[in-house]
């Protein structure tokens, strides 16, 4: 599978002008900041394709980029962006929740957590909600290759524990954008998860 098939499609500013479903979807969600633009570049290996559709400060938008006629990477905004307005974030909320609860070609959300720190109240938070709502999950652990293997395994044993508690079994996939740590490993879950039932797929 061409990875490297990617282009930018559109910027979402509302759940109302996403592209028709007519393509399986992975999103990319997480804190801002946290790495999703990188780890998209990086799966892409395009080193500005997610930057340059992306500019700080602007409205949030949920950026779409196909890989030819495979499928949608959508890089969500990120939770916690001190730029926009209170109103702004509320209804952002509002519809990311609804997008990933009701888009029918989601296929797998893919929730990034910085390895170099404890997944926070709003990550477990969110790792709660999907689970409770059986939404397909996997958990990147971000910039590991700021950390020694030592203290990766940790962190990834961190999350696992966190997740255990709540019954919760997915990957784990520590990534990195700047050595490519990871990053077969989640194009590989990737392609497992492009599998659109008959309904699904274009005429
Ligand atoms: N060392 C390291 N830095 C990274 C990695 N991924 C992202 N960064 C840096 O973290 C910052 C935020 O990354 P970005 O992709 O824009 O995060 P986003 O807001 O989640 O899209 C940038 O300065 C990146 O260069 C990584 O894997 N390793
Ligand atoms: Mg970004």
């Amino acid at each position: 599978m061409a990875f490297e098939q990617a282009t930018f499609i559109t910027g979402a500013p509302s759940l109302n002008e996403c592209p028709k479903p007519t393509l399986p979807e992975f999103c990319f969600a997480g804190r801002s900041n946290v790495g999703k633009s990188s780890l998209i570049n990086k799966i892409t290996k395009k080193r500005k394709l997610a930057r340059t559709s992306n500019t700080p400060g602007k409205t949030q938008q949920m950026n779409y980029y196909e890989i030819k006629d495979q499928f949608y990477i959508v890089d969500l905004p990120g939770f916690g962006f001190a730029r926009a307005p209170k109103k702004e974030r509320q209804r952002w909320g509002r519809d990311i929740q609804t997008y990933l609860l009701e888009r029918e070609t989601l296929q797998l959300i893919i929730h990034l957590v910085d390895a170099r720190h404890d997944p926070t109240k709003l990550d477990e938070d969110f790792f709660y909600w999907m689970a409770t709502n059986n939404k397909p999950f996997a958990v990147v652990l971000s910039k590991a290759d700021k950390l020694s293997t030592n203290k990766l395994g940790t962190s990834k044993k961190k999350i696992r524990d966190v997740m255990s508690e709540m019954n919760i079994e997915v990957p784990i996939i520590p990534c990195s954008a700047e050595t490519g740590m990871g990053i077969e490993e989640l194009q590989s879950l990737i392609k497992e998860f492009i599998n659109p039932s008959e309904e699904q797929l274009p005429d």
